[in-house]
């Protein structure tokens, strides 16, 4: 299939025109190549010829993980195995890989995608760029390394595992962009500042995503390194990274919808919400052809804004995100996200970004603990300062969450670093 008529910075009008353009054509190829799909529209009979344009996606079925997990290995895929020339899988924590096929077609557009991201990034054929996403089935690492190369920087393949020889070479090779989670690179920021490095550093940019993180925690990993940080979204089922990314101003992420349709939904009655209102991110593939996914429901939770960026892009931008529908604890009837707690310490000059929240129930009531970890220099072996300190972040936690959590206060570099998507809730009410 030939996809090829994108424009630079199109009016709403012509964007909407070519996302019509596209989901028709996008329809009639499911139909004929996709069982599964072809099967979903007849029992609610619905033809191809049924969808004019982007006005009547709401006709279409909704897809979502389970569909991928239920056609394992390749039976949501719209071309023969031949056509597809690479697999990447992503396991979650229940239940069979859900796995997704590229064409080489499929290939150009994500490398295009991510080199956008990273053009928005600031970053150019000049940089140096270490990609320390995971390689492998994850698309974090080839993702990444796929955009950096099309934009002609010398990238460095440097994966996740080594955060001594990836500091190293970062000062030695004068990397001047890190593509990695935003936990990770804080983690780096400790390396380098015990290696005493820091200042040996020539980094002007990181391009960071794969997890939930808060503005704050950007300004933090900003300040630390005396880079610019930026958001980079995606996810597997659509592509990888490079769905969305935000630019220098940093009012929401530019979403590549020429390539994915966005939709935001109310988490009740999964019809779209208005600009501006908080829902679930749904998302039409308008130009796959190895795995096109029809109204794929993301679970991430998001707003959207249709208006023209300070930047000049047209592109419709989606809010950072408030954290996924399945991530949302309810501890006492209270729905809780993790991004929430980040947020609240970030605030807390004493601790680090690095917490641990643990959910219990004891005698039918649920229970939350924070571990949390205080900055080496504000440590100290003495009780009353310690309990003065966990008095200061219940209060700021219980203003956050409007729960009551115990706070425990560990000692430096206790709390496991992580070096892909960082874990921060043990959820052990799920093991009952
Ligand atoms: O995490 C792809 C990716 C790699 C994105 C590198 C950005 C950078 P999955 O493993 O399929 O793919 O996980 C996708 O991660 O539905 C979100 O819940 C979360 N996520 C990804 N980027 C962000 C972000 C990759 N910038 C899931 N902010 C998504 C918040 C994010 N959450």
């Amino acid at each position: 299939m030939i996809w090829n008529e994108t424009k630079e910075c199109m009016s709403r009008d012509e964007m909407t025109a070519l996302q019509s353009k596209r989901l028709v054509k996008l329809v009639d190829y499911v139909y004929h190549n996709v069982e599964f799909y072809r099967k979903k529209m007849q029992a609610i009979d619905l033809m191809p010829g049924d969808i004019k344009g982007i006005e009547d996606i709401t006709k279409l079925p909704f897809t979502t993980k389970d569909d991928l997990r239920d056609n394992y290995p390749f039976g949501l895929f719209a071309v023969p195995n031949s056509e597809i020339v690479r697999i990447h899988a992503s396991s979650g924590t229940t239940g069979k890989a859900t796995v997704v096929g590229y064409t080489r077609y499929d290939l150009d557009v994500w490398s295009e995608c991510v080199a956008r991201c990273l053009t928005m990034a600031g970053v150019g054929k000049d940089d140096i760029v270490q990609v320390a996403y995971g390689y492998g089935l994850f698309t974090g690492g080839l993702g990444a390394h796929g955009g950096a190369e099309k934009i002609g920087a010398t990238v460095v393949p440097m994966s996740t595992g080594n955060s001594k020889k990836l500091t190293t070479m970062m000062v030695d090779f004068g990397a001047t962009a890190i593509a990695c989670t935003p936990s990770y690179l804080l983690h780096i920021s400790e390396v380098l500042a015990a290696e005493g490095l820091l200042d040996k550093i020539k980094l002007k940019a990181a391009v960071c995503g794969a997890e939930p993180w808060t503005e704050k925690m950007r300004h933090e990993i900003e300040q630390r390194l005396n880079i610019k940080a930026y958001d980079i979204y995606g996810l597997s089922e659509i592509m990888g990274p490079g769905v969305a990314c935000d630019c220098a101003f940093h009012r929401g992420l530019h979403v590549c919808e020429d390539h994915f349709l966005p939709e935001i939904l109310d988490t009740a009655t999964l019809t779209p919400v208005a600009d501006g209102v908080t829902g679930e991110l749904a998302f039409t593939t308008l130009t796959k052809e190895g795995i096109p996914m029809i109204r794929y429901r993301t679970k991430d939770l998001t707003s959207i804004d249709h208006s023209r960026c300070e930047c000049g892009r047209t592109s419709a931008r989606i809010s950072r995100f408030k954290g996924r529908v399945d991530d949302m604890l309810i501890i006492r009837g209270v729905n809780v996200f993790p991004s929430q707690v980040e947020a609240a310490l970030i605030e807390v000059e004493e601790v680090t970004p690095h917490y641990m929240m643990i959910v219990d129930r004891v005698n039918n009531l649920d229970t939350l603990e924070i571990q949390v970890e205080l900055d080496p220099k504000y440590y100290t072996d003495e009780i009353r300062a310690i309990e003065t300190m966990t008095k200061k972040i219940s209060h700021v936690i219980q203003q956050a969450l409007g729960i009551n959590a115990k706070i425990k206060i560990v000692e430096p570099q206790t709390l496991v670093r992580s070096e892909g998507k960082a874990v921060h809730v043990i959820d052990k009410r799920k093991l009952y």
